[in-house]
This record gives structure tokens, sequence and C-alpha cells, in this order.
């Protein structure tokens, strides 16, 4: 195994000589005393204690400790917000970054590096690391509304982003069958439209107050939360809870198949704009990061005017709250501001004229995040042999997710407009954490180096050999992956 497995692949890591530090019993966490940094402080001094078995305890900087794990915030460090550096060397770790979301990335690099040593210690060789991601943004979408996943495995899946760089997870938070969040001035949603799910129950959804907690356990991990309100199409869901908001007034049955594009918001109806205010109004208060996702994907029963008219009130409810819009490729059909950021999922020849639309939208300012179905949608099969996901978008082996490049992947997309690359997990297929984790793990990992590392870094073969090491750590979890035969693991 090389000695620098750290995976998405660093900007530059560099082997010291000298011997490694050992994390024992009693290793501290020095920081200075800033609210922003004891945050950090106390994650690491949960990840280490976690490593070692052991509490571990945060100190407020002192001079001459030695055998310690320091955490500095540091403005020598090359450009932008998120990069770090990491020494490490007998007499200890330093960790020094230009902001807190930095020095998490730093204290990531170090778990990884970290090896349980044949004499029972915890050892981190002697390195230096520098590093610093390609793009802004670097997503998972995972679907809470096909099947529901609630706060603690919402905590899991955002360690697992934490551990690869990863920094946005977008919320699938509604669609045709079921309602994830509680909306306070909408009770009837969750009230009437939670208990569903594909195949029948039992659902569930996140209330505001369990919402609001998840946004601060992922703000602390450097993860911003980016929660999607699909409409105007995939809405089963809102119609069942408000019937006024179809023709005529009757709410539909819940809907519990896997069937997409049958149901749509109307824009003539005098309900659906107090609606949109209402639902679009309460969920971009209730986040704290810059974006709110209006879905905008398959609403097939709809003409080209409504759903443009549509998609720009719901646009106008996000950008009155302070808030910028994010929406699947399709919205590139409606009028967009600058900062809008398109989703690209379907690149299947049929919906090419979808592609020229995302292109025009993007030589016009609007940003572009990548989610190529082909590469990075996870609730694709492996092989023909996999039992749970869908293949619409083709297998994806391990491979698939890694080998491709995010500047070229769209002709004529100007590579500038590209804010970053997105995974998404569709769940009509799976209910449960271990269906999850098995299509995550080990593709999530390919595509956080695609999102992190720049081209001229990456590799396959190196990518194989630094992702072998991981399976031991989803083992230490307890989690279910998948054992790729094309990487050979070490368990
Ligand atoms: C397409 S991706 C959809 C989803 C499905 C997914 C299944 C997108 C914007 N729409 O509604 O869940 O395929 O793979």
């Amino acid at each position: 195994m090389p000695e620098i497995a750290v995976v998405p692949r660093p900007v530059s890591a560099t082997a010291l000589p000298g011997g490694p530090f050992v994390i024992a019993p009693g290793t501290p966490v020095l920081v200075d005393p800033s609210a922003e940094l004891v945050t950090v402080a106390v994650l690491a001094a949960d990840l280490v204690g976690r490593l070692i078995d052991g509490p571990v305890e945060v100190r407020h900087h002192e001079s001459g400790v030695v055998g310690a794990i320091r955490l500095r915030l540091s403005e020598t460090l090359p450009a932008g917000d998120e990069a770090y550096r990491v020494v490490v060397g007998r007499s200890g770790v330093l960790v020094e970054a230009r902001t807190a979301a930095g020095l998490v990335h730093g204290v990531v690099t170090v778990r990884q590096l970290a090896r349980h040593a044949t004499d029972g210690t915890v050892q981190v060789p002697a390195v230096h690391v520098e590093d610093a991601p390609r793009y802004a943004w670097r997503g998972l979408s995972l679907d809470l509304a096909r099947h529901f996943f609630g706060p603690a495995e919402l905590r899991l899946v955002v360690g697992l982003l934490a551990h690869y760089k990863l920094n946005v997870l977008h919320l699938h938070l509604t669609d045709d069958q079921g309602w994830r969040l509680e909306i306070p001035s909408r009770p009837h949603l969750t009230e009437r439209s939670s208990a569903s799910a594909v195949g029948g129950g039992p659902g569930g959804f996140l209330t505001a107050a369990e919402f609001a907690d998840l946004v601060a356990y992922a703000q602390v991990r450097g993860v911003t939360v980016v929660p999607e309100i699909d409409v105007p199409g995939h809405v089963n869901a809102a119609l069942h809870a408000y019937g006024e908001l179809t023709p005529d007034g009757r709410a539909p049955d819940a809907y519990t198949g896997v069937e997409v594009g049958f149901s749509r918001l109307h824009g003539d109806l005098p309900a659906t704009a107090p609606f949109l205010a209402d639902v679009l109004g309460d969920v971009a208060a209730m986040t704290a990061g810059p974006w709110v996702h209006i879905g905008g994907d398959e609403a097939l029963t709809m003409d080209r005017a409504e759903y443009a008219r549509l998609v720009t009130q719901a646009a106008q409810v996000v950008r009155a709250h302070g808030k910028q819009v994010v929406g699947w490729q399709e919205i590139a059909h409606a009028p967009l501001e600058p900062g809008a950021v398109v989703q690209y999922w379907d690149d299947r020849v049929g919906a090419r004229a979808d592609r020229d639309a995302v292109v025009a939208a993007a030589r016009a300012g609007a940003h572009v995040l990548l989610s190529p179905g082909q590469h990075t949608y996870l609730d694709m099969v492996y092989d023909a042999s996999t039992p749970l996901g869908q293949d619409w978008a083709g297998a994806i082996e391990l491979r698939d997710a890694y080998e491709w490049e995010p500047s070229t992947l769209v002709p004529g997309l100007p590579p500038e407009q590209v804010i970053g690359v997105e995974a998404a997990l569709w769940t009509e297929t799976l209910a449960t954490l271990p269906e999850l984790t098995q299509m995550l793990l080990p593709r999530l990992a390919a595509v956080a180096e695609v999102a992190w590392t720049a081209p001229e870094r990456r590799d396959w073969d190196g990518f194989r050999e630094r992702v072998a090491g991981q399976g031991a750590f989803w083992d230490r979890l307890g989690l279910s992956w998948y054992a790729s035969p094309q990487v050979r693991w070490l368990r």
C-alpha cells in the first residue's frame, strides 16, 4: 500500500524523513481560543478519539507542548477558502488553513493517514500535504421523497461527505410519493403527505427543528445543506395535501408507484402563487446556506410557456428571500438571472434540446453543476448482477464514476461556468441504510476525486490503489459497501 493514500488526491503530498507521530492517550488537540475554532477542535478531538478509542482533550495554545495535534488559522496558504496544509513529524501534527472549513479538510486528511500499527498504537506517517479543491461545489443529491431517511442516517451521510471533502448535501425533499420537510405555513403538507413512500409506507419527515439541527451538524463539518422543493412537476404529494392546487379542487390519492412526469401545478389557479410564496419563503428562511433548489425536472404534461412562467415565479420567491436559485437542467428553457445554478443530469441523446439550452444559459451567465447520469447517478446498477438500482443511464462501475472530465463533458459549455460536480442517489429501489451505502460506496469516493482533484493529478491506477484502504474504514464503521472487482481491497 502506498504510504500517502489520501482520497481525494491532494495537490501535493510528500513523505518526510523521520518517524511517524504516535497518537497516544493524552495527546491533546491544541487551538486558539475562538468560538469558530473551538467547534473544529471539538470535531477533531471526537474523530481522533474514535481512532484511539478514548477521550481526547481540546486545549488552548500553550507553548512548549510537544506531542500535540495543533490547528491554526494562517494567511500564508495559497488561494481559496478551503485550502489547507498538514505537516506531520515525530513531535506532532500541524494543520493550517485560512478558514474553519479548510481546517476540517486538514483534519480529515490526518484521519485518513492514520494507521493502526501492529503494536496497537495509532500512527500518522511523517508527511507534508498542501491542498485545495478544484471546484467550489462538490455535492451529493439524496432523494428522501421516494423513501425517507431520518436524522441519524443523514448525519452518517454528512460524515461520509466530509470524509471525502464533499461540501454540499442537496436534499430532494418533495416528490409525488411524499413530502419530507415540515413547512410552518403549510402544515397539511407533512400532516397529510408524509406517511407514503414507494411501495406503501412508512414514509416520514423532518420537523423544522430536526432540519435546523441537521443544517448545523453539517455546517460544523463544512457541508452546506441545499434543500430542494421540486416544482412545477413531481408534485403529487403537494396536490394530495392541498386540493385547491388542482383544477377540479379535488385532492388526488397518495402515490406510491415509480412513474415520473405525470403531476403538475397549474399557473392559472389562484392557489398556486400563494403556495409557492409560502413554501419557498419558509424553506429559504430555514436554510443557512445561499441556495434553494426549485427542481424543475420532468414537467412532461406542461407547455413551454406555462413551465417558464411557473419556474420564473418560483425563482422570484427564492431571490426575494436573498437566496440563489438552483434547478435541474430543464430550467435552462426558462429565463434565468445570472448566478442561477443549472444542474445538468440527462446526457442521453433524447435530451439534446436540454443540453443546448444549458449551454446557452451558461453563455448568458448561469453556473452549471454537473451530475451526468452515466457517471454520477449512484442509483444506477454497478453491473448486471447488482440486486438494486436502475439502469436507464447504464451500468456504472467504479471506473465509470471516476474516469470522466468535467470541463469537456458538455460540448460548447464554457469551462469557467462549471461550478462543480454532484453525485445523485435516487431512492425508488433503496429503502434501508445498508442499501443506501451499498450504492454510495465506493463510487462516492470516485466522484469526490473528480470534483476535488485537478485532471493532471488524476489517474485510474493511482485511484484504485489509494481507494483500496477505504474498505477497512467502511468496515470499521459497520457500513455495507460494494467490493468492486476493479480494486484489490485491503481488508
Ligand atoms: C430521473 S434526475 C429523475 C428522478 C428519478 C431518477 C431515477 C431527475 C432530475 N429526475 O425523478 O428519481 O431519474 O434515476
